[in-house]
């Protein structure tokens, strides 16, 4: 388990560069315990795409998500109490190795839509009101990602382009010269590792070569409040199991 002593680094790592790999952010029996929890779970439940979403009904997920071990690790780089707003299984496998283009990611989920200032691009996600909130809300959200199996170059490794989070919401031209110009970095982890992403970092995955399990738990947090009455998942409300 990581010291929390050592948790500011990553901190000054995600604001310069948008990311940060956290070694053995979950142990290796942990990592397992997870896979054999989730992975039947996961597949029986719906047809495995690029992400099953709502990962937090399930409890030893959302447990996880506030755990210690993970609250420190995020305190630092959010503020005190980051709420989990969504958790998604990516599982990069036969019959399911996507690739995916680079892109900022732009949407958060809510308990219900109202009209609200800045709030736009409404949709509803497997019955999940989700917006396009505004660019100060992005920048109070940060994913973790937390892998259950290794991912070297043959897996499909999440590449991100470093420091783009600080560019504001970008339009596809922006993006395309951003793609053409900046030296991208695949993110290559063991099993255990996680890691530390802002929404507004571009990133992009190919298919895997090799393609074993990439099981990852992506997990959104937001901090702070949001306008106009505007309320975030309860995250308790949803546990099923
Ligand atoms: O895990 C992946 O392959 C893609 C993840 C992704 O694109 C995202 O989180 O928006």
């Amino acid at each position: 388990m990581i010291p929390v002593s050592a948790t500011p680094s990553y901190a000054a790592q995600v604001a310069s560069a948008g990311f940060a790999v956290v070694p053995e952010a979950l142990s290796a029996v942990q990592a397992g315990e997870l896979r054999d929890l989730l992975t039947p779970a996961v597949s029986s439940e719906a047809p495995v795409s690029a992400g099953t979403r709502n990962l937090l009904q399930i409890r030893q997920v959302a447990e996880l998500a506030v755990s210690d071990a993970i609250l420190n690790l995020i305190e630092p780089i959010l503020g005190p109490e980051p709420r989990p707003l969504r958790a998604i299984w990516f599982d990069k496998q036969h019959g399911a190795n996507w690739k995916v283009p680079f892109h900022q990611d732009l949407t958060m989920p809510l308990q219900e839509r109202r009209e609200v200032e800045g709030f736009t691009a409404w949709s509803v996600k497997e019955g999940v009101p989700h917006v396009r909130p505004p660019i100060s809300v992005l920048e109070r959200m940060l994913a973790v990602r937390l892998h259950l199996d290794d991912c070297g170059p043959d897996n499909g490794p999440l590449r991100v382009l470093p420091g783009t989070h600080t560019l504001g919401r970008l339009k596809p031209p922006q993006v395309a010269q951003l793609v053409a110009q900046t030296p991208e970095e695949s993110l290559l982890v063991a099993v255990g590792d996680a890691i530390l992403m802002r929404p507004l970092l571009l990133h992009a995955s190919s298919p895997a070569a090799s393609p074993n399990h990439r099981r990852v738990i992506h997990i959104e947090y937001l901090s702070g409040p949001l306008p106009g009455g505007l309320r975030p998942p309860d995250w308790r409300a949803q546990i099923e199991r």
